[in-house]
């Protein structure tokens, strides 16, 4: 198979890239392209720099002439999107360039797939489209009706239903894969779990949004690669896969989890002004993915938390780098204020 992967250089791209590299025995070719922003990483993919299947371009997934020239230059069997711009926090300080990669850039790569004949392309999305549950509410199918919250979520939303469009009028063959929270080795360090496990390890405040009891359904990884692969393969055009980990917990338990795993004291976490239109909670069904495509959650959470805890501590080097850097400034330098 050839396959062209946009957002490999971050957090899900490079472990979905050197998981098919190792285990899948078909993979001819993959071209990821990424633009390497705040949140790309070339780092992440050291591991399979030499692998003579892999090749890297650097590029923009919302400049026409780049995909045009990238997606026409072989017979492509698959188009993978996870290129994005994935904070929350981020689409409510500034939500241009969310707009801008996440809806246009996912139009320029459905054209290219188009015009190329590109087999099949499939939309990373995510479980924020569905909007927010209550306490009482069951968990999402993906039959709920899209109700996004944040300018990141409506971004995602209207990159699916551009996606179903062109399932609908011109015959792409298109699959969506909607997940929950990642957790897992190379995980930007602003998000949540390595942002906590990261300052726990340096004694900083860990910063808890409101009454810090939201509820996310966390998914290692790896789980999530594993999903996204089996829709690619085995998903129905035109349809929706919903992927989660089965494991719902309140902000306030993960970050008591990681202080108790590394024998720090819980008087670091620090309540904190809560994130506006913070969604209450998120929970993922996903029995037709598990009766589809035969696909199961197989990471346990209490031991997919402590190694990757554990990879934090074994790979200081890789976050402090990065939290050294400029990344909180991105978008003033890139697109003015
Ligand atoms: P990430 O921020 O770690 O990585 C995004 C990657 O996209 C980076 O390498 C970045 O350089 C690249 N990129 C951004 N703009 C680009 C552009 N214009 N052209 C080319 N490349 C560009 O994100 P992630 O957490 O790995 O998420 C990957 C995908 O999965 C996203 O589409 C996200 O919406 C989705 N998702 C994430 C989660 C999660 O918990 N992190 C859950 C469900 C779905
Ligand atoms: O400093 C923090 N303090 C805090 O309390 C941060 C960064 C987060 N939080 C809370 C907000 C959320 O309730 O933790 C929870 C998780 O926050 P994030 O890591 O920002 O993730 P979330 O907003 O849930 O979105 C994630 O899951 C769905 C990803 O970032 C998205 O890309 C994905 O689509």
């Amino acid at each position: 198979m050839k396959i062209i992967v946009t957002g490999g250089a971050g957090f899900i791209g490079s472990n979905f890239i050197k998981m098919i590299l190792a285990d899948c025995s078909n993979i001819q070719k993959i071209v990821n392209l990424d633009l390497l922003t705040y949140a790309g990483n070339l780092a992440n993919l050291k591991d399979v720099e030499s692998d003579s299947r892999y090749h890297f371009i650097k590029g923009d997934i919302t400049d026409y002439d780049t995909v045009e020239k990238i997606v026409s230059a072989d017979k492509f069997d698959l188009i993978v999107n996870f290129a994005a711009e994935s904070h929350v926090d981020r689409s409510i300080y500034d939500s241009r360039v969310f707009v801008h990669t996440n809806i246009l850039g996912t139009q320029v790569l459905l054209d290219a797939a188009k015009r190329n004949k590109v087999n099949r392309f499939c939309q990373v999305s995510t479980d924020e489209v569905y909007g927010s549950l209550t306490d009482k509410e069951p968990s999402f199918t993906e039959d709920n009706p899209i109700t996004p919250s944040s300018p990141y979520s409506a971004s995602k939303a209207g990159a699916d239903h551009l996606c179903l469009s062109y399932y609908h009028t011109h015959k792409l063959d298109v699959v969506i894969t909607r997940c929950s929270n990642n957790y897992g080795p190379y995980q930007f360090p602003e998000k949540f779990i390595p942002l906590f496990i990261s300052n726990a390890m340096d004694e900083k405040k860990l910063p808890l949004y409101g009454d810090g009891k939201n509820i996310r359904d966390w998914i290692h990884v790896l789980d999530h690669a594993a999903g996204v692969w089996s829709a690619c393969i085995n998903g129905k055009a035109g349809e929706v896969y919903n992927f989660g980990g089965g494991n719902e917990y309140g902000n306030i338990e993960i970050a008591n989890k990681i202080v108790d795993i590394l024998g720090k004291d819980n008087s670091l976490i620090e309540l904190v002004r809560d994130r506006p239109g913070h969604d209450w909670r998120y929970a993922m069904d996903y029995t037709k993915a598990t009766s589809e495509l035969g696909w199961i959650p197989k990471f346990n959470f209490e031991s997919g938390l402590k190694d990757t805890i554990e990879w934090y501590q074994e790979n200081r080097a890789w976050w402090e780098e990065i939290k050294s850097g400029d990344y909180l400034n991105y978008y003033e330098k890139h697109y003015g204020k």
